[in-house]
């Protein structure tokens, strides 16, 4: 990075800094995009005069409210909820909702700007936006989350619509949360529409979208390989998660031939060095989506196996490292360890799961590193493809879904190869972000001072 582009970025987040105090997720968000785009904005005058990366960091509008419920024991509970509705230029209001003790502003607003450059690039019309809660739906009974979607509904649909915003699902957001939300925008609105991704099949939901993320995001991480004429097959992967990213991410990086070898969940992780094939991944499947289980439970079932408590995977040495549970959970230390054991690609299925440093030096040692805006798209894409499907009140088959989504993984990876090649190969980084962002600012600069 050049002087000059260095002492404008940091003048920007000093800005954003002091505006935004002690959001520091959403602060590493923006100074990664921020890093990326510099050069472009300090070369079109345009930008600069319309204020675009002043106006692209602030959302249109945040909604939040208080959500009231009552427990099985009929004791009242109250939590808090966002919507953060961040940009609609090129679309209506896209993304999922995230319901975890962990949930504040600070990471809606990073997932919510995110989704705007990612939502982008998938070459699909629509805007960027987060929310949900900071409710933990561990440990509650399916009448407790209905009672909570349902009051949670109450007031989000006010805020939502299919050409208005359609949320989707994120973590501890998945088809009994959808359909319990879905039931009750119904009940309230009165009309039969797309307003929710995800849905089941019976009402609109596409096929392959419960798989959309996982499976996309190894479509992605085949495509970089192929630009260096290699393939993912033969190679082994780490994966970490064992939520809907993870498991689907698993399922189709061994279909293409590779060994997956890890799976974890909060409470640390396992490693089956024989590889966790299709068979014991059905089992992981029953375990996680029908038992809401814990992934120590593995071992109980392939005693072979190694359970690591309180650990990440990021220890064993493997080709290529999948992480797909959340952020920041690839810290400096770990992106040293994983390169000091001669990874060779690490593909975020996550948002954001590896801290600055670690994707800096990812990209110096010049392995491919598919940042999460654009290797996660594939969940946002056929999310797309099922608002397309209901409004022409069809449903396609798997194999067109499919087909769509290799497509648009396909194209995501061209846009980076464009916008990111360097002496040193392709910089997915600055590609994706480049790439995201020319579209969206050239739509604000044509809307005009709105
Ligand atoms: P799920 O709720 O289905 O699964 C989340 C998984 O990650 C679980 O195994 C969970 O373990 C683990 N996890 C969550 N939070 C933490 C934490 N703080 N520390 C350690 N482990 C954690 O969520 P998804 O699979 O849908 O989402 C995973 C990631 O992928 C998120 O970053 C999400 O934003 C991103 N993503 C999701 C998309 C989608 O379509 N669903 C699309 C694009 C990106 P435990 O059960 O112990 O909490
Ligand atoms: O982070 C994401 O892209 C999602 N959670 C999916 C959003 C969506 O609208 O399908």
């Amino acid at each position: 990075m050049s002087a000059a582009v260095n002492d404008a970025v940091e003048h920007f987040m000093s800005g954003l800094i002091k505006l935004n105090p002690a959001e520091t997720e959403f602060h590493q968000a923006v100074r990664e995009v921020v890093q990326s785009v510099m050069p472009v904005v300090l070369d079109k005058k345009a930008y600069q005069d319309a204020q675009i990366l002043e106006r692209m960091t602030e959302p249109d509008r945040i909604v939040i409210f208080r959500v009231t419920w009552d427990t099985d024991e009929g004791q009242i509970r109250a939590n808090r909820a966002w919507r953060v509705q961040f940009n609609n230029s090129i679309g209506p209001y896209k993304g999922g909702l995230r319901f975890h003790p962990s949930v504040n502003q600070s990471i809606l607003k990073f997932l919510g700007f995110e989704q705007v450059f990612k939502n982008s690039l998938t070459g699909l019309p629509m805007g960027g936006a987060k929310g949900g809660s900071n409710f933990n739906p561990k440990g509650k009974s399916d009448r407790e989350v209905m009672r909570f979607c349902q009051s949670f509904m109450i007031e989000l649909h006010r805020h939502i619509g299919k050409d208005t915003d359609v949320p989707a699902g994120d973590i501890g957001v998945g088809a009994r949360e959808i359909s319990y939300l879905f039931g009750q925008f119904k009940r309230l609105e009165n009309v039969f529409t797309g307003v929710l991704t995800g849905k089941g099949l019976e009402f609109g939901g596409s096929l392959l979208r419960k798989e959309a993320t996982g499976y996309g995001c190894v479509y992605f991480c085949e495509n970089m390989f192929k630009h260096r004429g290699e393939s993912v097959a033969g190679k082994k992967v780490a994966v970490s998660g064992s939520g809907n990213v993870a498991l689907y991410a698993a399922e189709k990086a061994t279909e293409l031939g590779a060994k997956v070898v890890t799976l974890s969940d909060s409470g640390g992780f396992i490693h089956d060095p024989d590889g966790i094939d299709l068979e014991k991944l059905a089992f992981v499947k029953e375990l996680k989506e029908e038992r809401r289980g814990r992934i120590h439970e593995y071992k109980d079932r392939f005693p072979s196996a190694e359970f690591h408590a309180g650990q990440r995977p990021w220890v064993v040495p493997v080709d290529i490292a999948l992480p797909c549970a959340t952020q920041n959970e690839i810290s400096a230390d770990e992106a040293k360890t994983l390169l000091g054991n001669g990874v060779q690609a690490v593909c975020e299925g996550a948002n954001m799961p590896t801290v600055l440093e670690g994707a800096h030096a990812f990209i110096q040692a010049g392995i491919l590193f598919g940042p999460g805006k654009a290797a996660n798209a594939g969940g946002v894409a056929v999310s797309g493809l099922e608002q397309t499907q209901n409004s022409t009140r069809l449903s396609w088959s798997r194999e067109r879904v499919d087909e769509r989504l290799q497509e648009i993984m396909a194209n995501i990876h061209g846009s980076c190869v464009d916008h990111g090649t360097n002496g040193n190969g392709v910089d997915y980084v600055r590609g994706s972000n480049v790439g995201g962002f020319i579209k969206v600012a050239d739509a604000m600069l044509a809307h005009g001072a709105v």
